[in-house]
């Protein structure tokens, strides 16, 4: 069986690496076409299903497509998405539009891909919670994940291609000693690091911060797990690291921690300290596994607490593979 695929937002950062995803994993691509904003219809796109005009996303009829890829954003994804599945067509939801609505899936397909079950829209999680999901849902299923804290060092590419272009250009200016200047970023990001991604709240964590919270314990369907995190944006191009700290309710040895997680499907475990062999952006980077290390006792909590580090590829991990995963799934 082959599928009418539509790629909305086809020009931006993420939808690009969908186009590359599918083809790299023999998605059964009957048609591709792709959709980006007035701006950019009729211009060709060189792809490797052959040259595709780009239309106009506004315009789309979601009844000649089988499955939609949502990459624009979140008030696009609200206005539209209603109009893609009442057609009849799949919507893998990229925007954080539905995350939170509980009729909606949120899908990390090696974690709870049953949660699609008949839904015409699925959400697709942000990146800092697709990246730590697995190895952390994992742990959770062998020793009962009591607390989690999380720091992340997050890449430019976590605010599109114009987030990498900002940090390329502004390392340019800073070594030529000109002025720097920054618009995507609140501050310069070249040579910086920024406690601050999305907007604050009412509680003074930041909206990425809540988002690690609220998508973690809905993927993991545990609305009461204890988890807190602090974001920050470095000058990576494109790979989010994260730290990340649990308590178990059972007792957790570091080599079984290793064992466990070296046999899970997503799982790369980058683990051999005596060979300075640990997870970083430039090894993980167009990766589609997560790379996990650094994995040890826990000073605070004993032998019932563990720290490690991963790095997944947010633009796929974090984004395009994880959406096409759930399209499999479909
Ligand atoms: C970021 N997580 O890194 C966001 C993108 N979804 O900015």
């Amino acid at each position: 069986m082959t599928y009418k695929v539509g790629i909305m937002g086809a020009t931006g950062a993420v939808g690009r690496e969908i186009i590359e995803v599918l083809n790299d994993r023999n998605f059964p691509v009957e048609k591709l076409r792709l959709f980006a904003s007035v701006r950019s219809a009729g211009k060709v796109m060189e792809t490797p299903f052959g040259e595709i005009t780009i239309e106009n996303a506004d315009e789309a009829d979601y009844s000649e497509m089988d499955i939609a890829f949502f990459a624009i954003s979140g008030g696009w994804s609200k206005e539209n998405a209603e109009k893609a599945t009442s057609a009849g067509c799949y919507v893998i939801d990229n925007s954080s539009a539905f995350r939170y609505d509980d009729k909606v899936p949120l899908v990390v397909p090696e974690i709870n891909a049953d949660a699609i079950g008949d839904s015409k829209l699925i959400a697709n999680p942000n990146c800092t919670t697709a990246i730590a999901a697995i190895p952390l849902y994992e742990l959770h299923k062998a020793y009962g994940v009591k607390k989690v804290l999380i720091s992340t060092y997050q890449a430019t590419s976590g605010a599109g291609a114009a987030g990498m272009s900002e940090l390329t250009e502004e390392t340019r200016n800073y070594l030529e000693g000109k002025e720097v200047g920054n618009k995507v970023f609140a501050y310069p990001i070249a040579f910086n690091a920024i406690p601050h991604i999305d907007s604050f709240q009412e509680n003074d964590y930041t909206r990425e911060e809540m988002k690690v919270v609220w998508e973690t314990r809905k993927i993991f369907s545990e609305p009461e797990m204890p988890i807190s995190c602090t974001c920050v944006r470095i000058p990576t191009m494109r790979v989010h690291a994260e730290s990340i700290v649990i308590e178990t309710e059972k007792p957790v040895n570091p080599d079984d921690a290793k064992k466990l997680l070296s046999s899970v499907e997503g799982v790369e475990l980058k683990e051999d300290i005596a060979n300075n062999v640990y997870p970083m952006p430039i090894t993980a980077t167009k990766k589609y596994d997560v790379e996990v290390g650094r994995i040890r006792q826990n000073l605070v909590f004993g032998d019932h607490g563990l720290e490690f580090f991963v790095c997944g590829d947010q633009i796929l991990k974090g984004a395009a593979l994880n959406a096409v995963q759930i399209a499999e799934k479909l």
